[in-house]
């Protein structure tokens, strides 16, 4: 593996670094404040291609691969992790049609992702009732004559009130896994409402609603890839977002990170620096050998998908382990803020909160190591 990156890696690393610091960064923390979403972000991000970092420049997108990808999104997340969400699961969506579609929804949608005229793609897999278990779902799709009828309710949609483009799943057949198919859902399609907006613990600026159908009427090529054959297109999408959501993690926790070395720097106790105990260097010594380990898993991770190889189990350890290090270190920046960290006017406030969702979302910390172990045994 070579750890050197080509130059254009480096090109979309440094851009990401450069808009997060400067346009990104300062309104975050007022952004989470009043749960804003960022609008004109996200429409300067998509100038700059980072709607599409991994999506063909036939459809709008820089082709850049999935290590830049990876790059990017540690950039993004660490100075506003709320857009770093909305970017990835529009990121994810844009490349899931390009993988699955016909050449007419590649056409149709992804131009509009990549130039941002689309504010955001979702991806509506989850159901009250169903999130883990993501092949026991509900939601039913039924053909008619001019289409199909769409009935039921998706939960947790990351940007559902604004993207453009849903991937939603739902089910065409038998129980299990075998009965999922995946359709592609307009904005403002008729049938289809937005819950309200969740009232959430962190990554407030992202928008998370529920998205309700009621014999929702969607055109005959609304189906993403073939009747029945929809979960296997969620599963591989997954695979590719926990390389995005492990990123993210990484990124937030190399945000907490610069804040608790700077802290430990100033502060003083016991006549010295906090960052001249012992104690403290210990806590950031093993932060940083962390982030290093999850930056490593991730880019072999990110470079596999790349290569278009197998990467299941590399990209469910890279979100496994970047994940949980991630909130360690938080917690770790946290505690060496002391007080302070405890309320709003420090950053490392609002990094806690973003960071927890990251072992959560796009498959639990204990769905990584069932998805790891079951591959370890299948040999
Ligand atoms: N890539 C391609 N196909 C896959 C796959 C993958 N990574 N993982 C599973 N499949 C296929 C299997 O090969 C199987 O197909 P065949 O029967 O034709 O062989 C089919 O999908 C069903 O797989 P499996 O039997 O493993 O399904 P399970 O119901 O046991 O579910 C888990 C597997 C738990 C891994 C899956 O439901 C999952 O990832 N859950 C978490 C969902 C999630 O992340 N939700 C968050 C949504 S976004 S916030």
């Amino acid at each position: 593996m070579d750890f050197e990156l080509s130059e254009t890696q480096k090109l979309i690393q440094q851009t990401a670094r450069d808009f997060a610091a400067k346009e990104l960064a300062p309104g975050a923390s007022a952004r989470d404040a009043e749960s804003r979403f960022p609008f004109a972000e996200l429409k300067k991000m998509a100038e700059l291609g980072l709607m599409g970092i991994n999506v063909p420049e036939k459809f709008g997108g820089v082709e850049a691969g999935v290590v830049a990808y990876a790059l990017a999104m540690m950039e993004i997340s660490r100075a506003c992790a709320s857009t770093a969400v909305t970017m990835a699961v529009t990121n994810m969506a844009a490349e899931i049609i390009c993988y699955f579609g016909s050449e007419e929804q590649k056409q149709t949608h992804v131009p509009l992702i990549t130039n941002g005229e689309y504010p955001a793609a979702a991806f509506a897999l989850t159901e009250p009732q169903c999130g883990s278990d993501a092949s026991s779902l509900q939601a039913s799709a039924r053909r008619t004559d001019r289409g199909w009828v769409l009935n039921g309710t998706k939960q947790f949609i990351t940007s559902g009130a604004h993207a453009g483009v849903s991937v939603c799943w739902a089910r065409t057949g038998e129980a299990g896994a075998h009965g999922i198919s995946a359709f592609l859902v307009s904005k403002d399609t008729p049938g289809m409402t937005v819950g309200p907006k969740e009232d959430k613990m962190g990554l407030r600026a992202s928008n998370t609603v529920s998205l309700i159908f009621e014999d929702a009427e969607l055109p005959a090529d609304a189906l993403l890839g073939e009747e029945n054959h929809g979960f296997k297109i969620a599963m591989t999408a997954l695979d590719g977002g926990r390389i995005g959501v492990a990123s993210q993690a990484t990124g937030i926790a190399q945000a907490a990170l610069d804040e608790a070395v700077n802290y430990a720097r100033d502060r003083k106790s016991f006549g010295k620096t906090l960052g001249e105990h012992q104690a403290i260097q210990w806590m950031l010594a093993d932060s940083a050998t962390e982030l290093d380990a999850a930056r490593l898993l991730i880019l072999r991770a990110a470079h596999l998908k790349q290569k278009k190889t197998a990467f299941t189990r590399e990209a469910s350890m890279a979100k496994l382990y970047a994940t949980e290090a991630a909130n360690r270190i938080c917690g770790r920046c946290f505690q060496i803020h002391g007080g302070y960290g405890y309320i709003k006017e420090y950053p490392i406030e609002r990094l806690v909160r973003d960071c927890r969702v990251t072992t959560i979302y796009e498959g639990t910390s204990e769905i990584q190591r069932l998805v790891i172990a079951r591959l370890l045994l299948r040999g």
